[in-house]
């Protein structure tokens, strides 16, 4: 477990320097004694001060009356988008300095600092107490305690837009969130309004072509990427700007869950994706990005078949390539949901010399937006000074009191300039000390209108489209029927292919056939053709098991010996076994003595685990075999891709109708097939290879090759 006392200590000016301000807010109250909030003590909490037994409550009861009122103001309004979220706070650190000639950023381009982080993760559309594994963007946001004061990189896990302009903004969220009449559906893009508004307003198309993909059914928070989505621009010493779009890398690789999956965890497990990461780093597994850049000449502005202020647009990362600057571990959890994950405010205009915006016509909304929304969200001007947002640099200028103010600023005088109190705060200087805007030369009328080189909506689409695998192609394809297929509008469905068309002819078909509109009858223009590796999810990383969990199904009359062995495998792997058995507590194994249980299975249920292994024993082999929470279990985990894996007498579990893979019989040692791996072996005969295997399995995170369509849901 990860706690302040274990937390690796390098110093001032290193990564626990937010560690070490937080602790001076933390509250301890073992050993304390209840008080009021004035600090008195009381001994009674249970019973109101009454006339009599059974008489009226007294105004004089000013206990009940303070721990009423406190608790009717517990609550302040949820983010009007990126509701539901989760933090950790970690460390950043440069590889090297090669940034240098670039930004005068110091904690992007000093590799011998670390700076500490917050990053809350979120979704977009759902309220605080919606599921984790619904469709939908994820929010990175990622605030960087930096020496030079806080840096935020407000991202999403898809580095592209669903529009080019912010004042489109509430449109589209009125149209995604649940519709205004009955608030339904919650956390949930299946509905009319959301695509009557992409039929109308085609620049969405790229961003739903992500939406509709694996991208939006993350494994894990620790599996997803982070793009700061706008070209932003970074400044050298002598004030020379470069273009430049960030992105996070997994170190994990990029996984996902398939849409049934989702669907039943919301109800297993809401919490999926949050307890992910909370007992992650709890368990010390910590995860992982890399930041990296891609950086364009300002000379080349004009060098991309698209603009790149169009937020809708992707620079292919074959075309610039993503260059890694340093790395990011996230190793600590909040103490208090509230006080952090809930109050920490990101805002785009956080930013540090060395960093600047451009003139993306949705990020310049945004520097607008944030602000504004944490004076709502947080109550007042004073929210920069609540802990989590609290900058490890001096806060020092004339900005004075306002609600919940909770300095005290002494001296006679709040304002520039002064002699009183020698001048001070005085201007600091010159840059790159401070912040200098970037000297940008800007020049135009005041108009209303969209630049001509905005107006490309379908290439872009058609290029994600081209980069998918087959199964990301059949998986999209799926995602649009159940989308539309939840629109009870034909003529909004019908508007929705026919924009289709424009991104690829056969998509559209395909999704016509699904939904009982009009297939179109030929194409608008043909696609261009052209892909981009990078985009597909099967180029990911695939090297490792670590951190996968794990089901391993017993019953009595297990083989206790492999089992045993087994898990001492996984765990060397890196993977997290747990053993489920029709019973929570224990099962006598072959052998005759216990085996601790982990959880009873039907409390569990496959889509919470990575793969199932049914290990051999005869009797408890057909206990699970007549036990319909186990079967499902097997079956389920099949349907899905996962890795699955049985020996000895566990092969007969697989053995069914609808498993279209080889498995291991007589003699054969280590057979595997599309992700499934057996062996006839058992006990001290079942070879190591076997674990081997199907970690492997693990890693590769799906069969996707394994035809799973007849396989009951
Ligand atoms: Fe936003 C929250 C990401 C466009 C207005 N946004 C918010 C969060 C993330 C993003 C990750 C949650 C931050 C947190 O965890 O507290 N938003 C994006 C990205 C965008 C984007 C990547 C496009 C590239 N957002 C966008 C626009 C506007 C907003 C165009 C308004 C014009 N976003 C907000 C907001 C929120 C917010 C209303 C809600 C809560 C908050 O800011 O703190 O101001």
């Amino acid at each position: 477990m990860s706690t302040s006392s274990d937390r690796r200590d390098n110093g001032p000016g290193g990564a626990d320097d937010k560690q070490r301000q937080l602790d001076a807010v933390r509250v301890d109250l073992t050993g304390t004694e209840l008080t009021t909030n004035q600090g008195v003590k009381i001994d009674h909490t249970d019973d109101s001060l009454t006339v009599g037994e059974r008489g009226p409550t007294l105004l004089d009861d000013f206990h009940a009356r303070e721990k009423i009122t406190h608790f009717d103001h517990e609550r302040i309004p949820e983010r009007v988008v990126h509701a539901r979220g989760s933090g950790a706070y970690g460390y950043f650190q440069p590889y090297d300095d090669w940034l240098a000639p670039y930004t005068v950023a110091e904690f992007l381009t000093n590799p011998s600092v670390q700076t500490p982080t917050f990053v809350r993760f979120s979704t977009v559309a759902g309220s605080r107490g919606s599921a984790d594994t619904v469709r939908d963007v994820r929010g990175f946001a990622t605030k960087f305690y930096t020496r030079q004061g806080n840096y935020d990189l407000v991202g999403n896990n898809m580095p592209v837009f669903f529009i080019q302009d912010g004042i489109k903004f509430p449109d589209f969220v009125h149209a995604v969130k649940p519709e205004p009449h009955n608030e339904i559906p919650q956390a949930q893009s299946a509905h009319d309004t959301l695509w009557d508004f992409v039929a109308q307003q085609p620049e969405t198309l790229h961003m739903i072509m992500w939406l509709m993909s694996d991208r939006a059914l993350p494994r894990s928070f620790r599996m997803m990427q982070g793009f700061g989505v706008h070209t932003f621009r970074l400044v050298n010493a002598e004030g020379r700007g470069t273009f430049v779009k960030f992105h996070w890398k997994p170190i994990l690789g990029v996984h996902s869950l398939v849409w049934d999956e989702c669907q039943k965890i919301a109800g297993k497990d809401p919490d999926f994706n949050r307890r992910d990461l909370w007992e992650s780093i709890e368990a010390g597994n910590f995860p992982e990005y890399e930041l990296g850049v891609q950086l364009v000449p300002e000379s080349d502005e004009f060098a991309f078949d698209f603009d790149l202020l169009d937020a809708t647009k992707i620079i292919p990362e074959e075309q610039v390539p993503v260059r890694p600057v340093g790395r990011m571990t996230l190793n600590h959890n909040p103490d208090n949901f509230f006080a952090e994950t809930e109050q920490v405010a990101f805002h785009t205009a956080n930013i540090v010399p060395g960093i600047d915006f451009t003139n993306d016509p949705l990020l310049q909304t945004r520097n607008f937006s944030y602000l504004d929304t944490q004076l709502i969200r947080l109550g007042g001007p004073n929210f920069p000074f609540i802990p989590v947002n609290q900058a490890i640099t001096p806060v020092t200028n004339n900005q004075r009191d306002g609600y919940h103010q909770t300095m005290i600023h002494k001296g006679r005088t709040s304002y520039f300039k002064n002699t009183l109190s020698g001048g001070c705060p005085a201007l600091g200087g010159p840059w790159p000390d401070v912040f200098s805007h970037y000297q940008e030369k800007v020049e135009g009328h005041k108009i209303r209108k969209r630049s001509e080189s905005f107006k490309d909506f379908y290439s872009q689409a058609t290029l994600f489209w081209n980069s998918m695998s087959d199964p990301e192609k059949k998986h999209i394809v799926a995602a649009f029927r159940f989308e539309l297929g939840h629109v009870a509008h034909k003529h909004v469905r019908q508007a929705v292919v026919d924009q289709l068309n424009h991104v690829d002819h056969n998509l559209a078909v395909m999704v016509a056939g699904g939904i009982g509109v009009n297939p179109p009858e030929r194409e608008v223009q043909p696609n261009h053709g052209r892909s981009s590796p990078a985009l597909s999810q099967l180029n990911t990383a695939m090297d490792s098991a670590f951190s996968r969990k794990v089901a391993i199904l017993v019953a009595e009359g297990v083989d206790g010996v492999a089992v045993r062995a087994l898990v001492d495998q996984l765990k060397e792997h890196g993977a997290i076994p747990e053993l489920l058995a029709p019973h929570d507590g224990a099962v006598r194994t072959a052998d005759g003595d216990e085996l601790q249980v982990d959880a009873a299975i039907n409390t569990m249920a496959s889509v919470l685990y990575d793969g199932v292994v049914v290990p051999c024993g005869p009797q408890s082999v057909q206990m699970l075999a007549s036990d319909g929470y186990a079967v499902h279990f097997v079956t389920e985990a099949y349907k899905h891709h996962k890795a699955v894996a049985a020996f000895g007498a566990g092969v007969d579990l697989l053995d069914q109708p609808w498993a279209s893979v080889q498995l291991a019989r007589d003699d054969e040692p280590v057979v595997v097939d599309q992700g499934v791996v057996t062996s006839a072996k058992a006990r001290n005969d079942l070879p190591a290879e076997f674990a081997t295997a199907f970690c492997d399995a693990l890693a590769k995170h799906r069969a996707w090759e394994r035809s799973t369509d007849g396989v009951p849901a």
